[in-house]
């Protein structure tokens, strides 16, 4: 028989490790939409069209390519309903002498995969995903023995590996990280040239449809679907972010203005993680727009770290953390989830903003997941496996291998701190400095406590207060007691009342937003 190639949603790249090299006329690629992977968390609308459309726009190319394509569309009969029971079916079907498989991003799809050579009468073989610019050996080698796993020095490895903005040994400019000159706030009427947006063709207009009809009781609209769901269109993204927005990239990275929903972002993610975009290629795009002197050196090191550092540093810290980074929760946080995550309904204007752009778009840009939504989830106290479930679900962008070490250890702080030297925890003052959020606010930025407050005010102190035993202790937060301290004991006595007026009037989100 021939060789089966199965390729997951999030392996949509030509030169992938199991197609390069193989001879086509010995071959069955097979590609399965089925009901487990669209339904394991109940993903956003938008999520589903995107994986759906790109991989059936795959398909075709690989199709026009020379390759037999075996493509399993959700609403095929036979369909079998999971990845492991669509391989089965192809595996009677074929008679394949071997099955060849990038490994999955995610570690529940490995523990099924790891099961195929027991289950099928043929050879199988996992091959690493070498999209990646770092290997896992690396990075745990890299981790042995230390207590604490920065992304900066990771990072600072990689620099070296790719040779990205390196003199020699040294960082190009002096310096390995620019991020003082990357946190301007937005001035007035700050607006970025809007990024290209790509009509739904024919093959997006039909998975729409079957996702309204299979899925109407997901989060999210479907009213705006803009993303690329081809290499082509993907590409056309990256031309329009390198000619017009990574200029101003690095200054606003950190900003965040009311209705805009890109601002100078590359809106990438989604491509990247598809396997539509190379990432290293980017990254040297961005080297050469610094090199050719049409963007400065702040923004091309932030967007390079943030691929190279972060997006790296993430991949190798999940598989290096699972499965216990899952169920980590160092602070011990159990409170349900608030109802206005799902419905956009709060008074505070910001989480309302980044909420309602979440919705319309499955995407929220990085400071807006980091310091608005994930700041909230922390200082409230939201029970990680609750939040966890929403990052999933929520972004087009989102895979457990990104999602989770975001989420458990970048806002939550869940994983004791092997990722961040301290929790993101920040009063209305931060969000305030950064946006123009709080102008359009019912509370009051400036109110420390009280009805009219800014909730992230008084829960600041509550979580500070709260945790004191197992923050005090840190370097970088002891300072924080200090000032708690000197308050007069009526005004710590406000803030703590202020937090649990604010906790008790929350509602929990109905069950099944996230799994049925
Ligand atoms: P840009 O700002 O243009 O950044 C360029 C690229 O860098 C991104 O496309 C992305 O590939 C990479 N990148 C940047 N930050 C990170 C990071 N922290 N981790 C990994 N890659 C990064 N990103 C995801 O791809 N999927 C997720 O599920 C996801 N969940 C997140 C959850 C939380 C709580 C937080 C704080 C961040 C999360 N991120 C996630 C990272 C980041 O928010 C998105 O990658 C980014 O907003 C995507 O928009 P962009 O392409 O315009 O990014
Ligand atoms: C996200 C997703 C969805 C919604 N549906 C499918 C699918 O039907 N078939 C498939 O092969 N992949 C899908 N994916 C992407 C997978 O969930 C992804 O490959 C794993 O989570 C590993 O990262
Ligand atoms: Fe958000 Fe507080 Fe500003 Fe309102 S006042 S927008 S809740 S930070």
């Amino acid at each position: 028989g021939p060789i089966l190639v199965p390729i997951l949603g999030d392996q949509l790249t030509r030169e992938l490790a199991s197609l390069r090299g193989r001879s086509k006329d010995d071959t069955v690629v097979l590609m399965m939409e089925v009901w487990d992977e669209a339904t394991y968390v109940r993903h956003h609308k938008q999520k589903i069209v995107l994986v759906f459309s790109a991989m059936r726009h795959f398909a075709a190319e690989l199709r026009d390519a020379g390759w037999s394509v075996d493509y399993v569309r959700l609403d095929a009969e036979y369909n079998a309903g999971s990845l492991t029971g669509e391989v089965a079916r192809a595996v009677e079907e074929y008679s394949p002498r071997a099955i060849h498989v990038v490994e999955p991003g995610e570690w529940r799809l490995r523990e099924d995969f790891d099961r195929w050579a027991d289950k099928f009468p043929c050879e199988v073989h996992i091959l690493p995903d070498d999209r990646f610019v770092s290997t896992q050996a690396e990075f745990d080698d890299w981790a042995e023995g230390r207590k604490e796993l920065r992304m900066e020095y990771f990072y600072r490895e990689m620099r070296r590996k790719t040779g990205l903005l390196m003199n020699g040994n040294d960082p190009e400019g002096g310096e390995w990280n620019y991020d003082s000159e990357n946190r301007k706030p937005p001035k007035e009427g700050l607006s970025a040239p809007e990024r290209p947006k790509f009509e739904p063709d024919e093959i997006t207009r039909e998975v729409i449809a079957l996702v309204e009809e299979r899925f109407a009781d997901h989060f999210g609209s479907l009213e705006r679907f803009e993303w690329p769901v081809t290499r082509e269109e993907a590409e056309e993204a990256a031309d329009a972010f390198f000619a017009e927005r990574i200029e101003c990239f690095g200054p606003y990275q950190d900003a965040m203005v009311a209705g805009e929903d890109d601002l100078f972002h590359s809106m990438l993610s989604t491509s990247i993680n598809l396997g539509l975009l190379d990432p290293l290629e980017l990254c040297r795009r961005a080297e050469k727009a610094y090199r050719d002197g049409r963007a400065p050196l702040n923004s091309v090191e932030g967007f390079i770290r943030q691929i190279i550092g972060w997006r790296e540093y993430v991949r190798r810290f999940y598989w290096h953390q699972m499965p216990q980074l899952q169920s980590a929760n160092d602070l011990g946080a159990s409170r349900s989830l608030p109802e206005f995550y799902w419905t956009g309904e709060t008074d505070m204007a910001c989480l309302a903003d980044c909420i309602r752009s979440t919705r319309d778009n499955a995407h929220a840009h990085h400071i807006q997941r980091l310091m608005v939504l994930g700041n909230f989830a922390l200082l409230a106290g939201i029970d990680p496996q609750e939040v966890q479930d929403w990052f999933l679900i929520v972004y087009a962008d989102a895979y457990e291998w990104v999602e989770l070490p975001n989420v458990a250890a970048m806002i939550l702080y869940a994983d004791g701190g092997k990722l961040a030297s301290k929790p993101y925890a920040a009063s209305g003052n931060y969000i305030n400095k950064m946006s123009n959020y709080c102008s359009g606010c019912r509370y009051s930025v400036s109110k420390k406590t009280g009805p009219d407050a800014c909730p992230f005010n008084p829960l600041y102190w509550h979580f500070m207060d709260r945790h004191r035993e197992r923050l005090e202790r840190n370097a970088r937060i002891g300072r924080v007691y200090s000032t708690w301290d000197r308050m007069d004991a009526e005004k710590r006595r406000e803030y703590l009342d202020s937090a649990e007026a604010f906790l008790a009037n929350l509602s929990a989100a109905k069950k099944g937003w996230a799994r049925a």
